[in-house]
């Protein structure tokens, strides 16, 4: 799921209890977080919408995933190699 619009973390507020990587990290260049599916950047001004207060820390410096995280209902770095559930976003047709 890519939350490039903020009323997209409004859905995971109301919908969703877990936490979940939603296609976000900066392992490639700390601190430049990219979406997973179509490689670009996020801006400075959703970082500070999407993530909780004081994060994105990168934290012991190995945190480069974003995850939800239900009960700030906002991002926050974290590991990559946590057992977590992972949201993903399909496209809906109405024919
Ligand atoms: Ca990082
Ligand atoms: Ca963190």
């Amino acid at each position: 799921m890519s939350l490039k619009y903020v009323e997209k973390l409004e859905i995971l507020k109301r919908n969703t209890s877990i936490f979940a990587y939603i296609g976000l990290d900066d392992m490639n260049s700390e601190g430049t977080f990219v979406w997973h599916d179509d490689k670009t950047v996020i801006k400075t001004e959703m970082i500070r919408k999407l993530f909780k207060s004081g994060e994105p820390n990168n934290g012991n410096n190995n945190e480069n995933c974003a995850r939800y995280e239900p009960v700030n209902f906002a991002l926050n770095d974290a590991v990559c190699s946590d057992y977590i559930r992972y949201i993903c976003e399909k496209l809906c047709f109405h024919w």
